[in-house]
């Protein structure tokens, strides 16, 4: 159990999350945002409710590391300090936590595996630098990209730069995972959160690697100059691919989103490959309730599309 913790003086504002339960104490906080806050500003979000009237502390608390004067929190208790109406706004804390941080998506333009995390970030409205590979020269195979980004080889990599210094998370869903964590895209819900994870398995073991590899080997390669041993697994990855949209259209004829009532990462790492599949020779109008998400998809604001 965490709850924020918003420090406060004159315009400035700061919000901590309390690690732990027990006694307040100043270092048992963790910064996840700082900005801009006037006395009045009403803040609506996370942990729910106004913090107006509630428990203020005062710097002079013994352990406080703090020379501001102010800190309002969560519990019941006395009131001492400014008074002011005082709440989270929606993914708030979520924001709070990137604070700080700036990434760069190590990709290829055409990998939709890339374009899931592109995806990610803009309905989140986070900004994303980009560095372009070409897979198909063999740029993510030289001796600097393995041992410096990706000793596996492969694109998309999510390039993290903070306190920490610089980091690479390699795979897709791992790094829109990091995203969004704390966003509204991870449903809180603990069954909800998991369901989430089954479908992103599911892309990652039925999907992608039969409707992804098609449309490499089919649209990028092309057939001709695929080797005998591609050849003669053209067949499998068909009917396995197909068997995945048909999963998914089977659930999405009952359901507007493959985990509760809206958006997860579950639709969006699934999506990537989806809308494209007809590119590796899948048939789209065989799966109407894909087709229809799909729309829904595109018309979520800060969509963006693949190229
Ligand atoms: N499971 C990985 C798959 C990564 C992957 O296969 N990347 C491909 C492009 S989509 C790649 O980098 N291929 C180049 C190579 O293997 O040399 C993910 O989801 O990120």
């Amino acid at each position: 159990m965490s709850y924020p913790l918003l420090r406060l003086c004159d315009d400035r504002a700061w919000v901590e999350i309390r690690k732990g339960r027990g006694a307040v104490t100043w270092n048992d906080m963790e910064r996840v945002f700082e900005g801009a806050a006037k006395a009045g500003q009403e803040w609506r979000g996370d942990e729910g409710g106004k913090l107006s009237g509630r428990c203020c502390i005062s710097s002079s608390h013994v352990d406080s590391t703090l020379s501001l004067p102010y800190a309002v929190h969560g519990q019941d208790g006395v009131n001492v300090g400014q008074a002011v109406e005082l709440a989270f706004p929606d993914d708030m804390i979520w924001k709070a936590s990137l604070h700080g941080q700036a990434f760069v998506l190590h990709e290829d333009p055409i990998s939709a595996n890339c374009y899931k995390i592109r995806l990610t970030a803009a309905l989140l409205g986070l900004p994303l630098s980009r560095r372009a590979y070409d897979i198909r020269k063999g740029e993510t195979r030289t001796p600097e990209f393995l041992a410096r980004v990706n000793a596996n080889g492969r694109i998309p990599v999510l390039e993290i730069a903070g306190a920490s210094g610089i980091r690479f998370l390699p795979e897709s869903n791992a790094a829109c995972w990091y995203l969004a964590s704390g966003s509204r895209l991870i449903p809180t819900d603990r069954f909800a959160q998991a369901d989430m994870l089954r479908w992103m398995f599911f892309e990652q073991y039925n999907h992608e690697p039969n409707v992804a590899t098609l449309r490499f080997w089919l649209a990028y390669i092309g057939e001709e100059n695929l080797s005998e041993a591609q050849k003669g697994q053209l067949g499998a990855k068909r009917s396995a691919g197909e068997a995945a949209l048909r999963l998914m259209d089977e659930h999405l004829a009952k359901h507007d989103w493959f985990v509760g009532h809206g958006i997860t990462l579950a639709d969006i790492v699934l999506f990537a490959y989806t809308h494209v599949a007809e590119e590796g020779r899948f048939v789209l109008d065989d799966f109407p309730a894909i087709k229809r998400w799909i729309s829904r998809i595109e018309a979520l604001p800060g969509f963006v599309a693949l190229n």
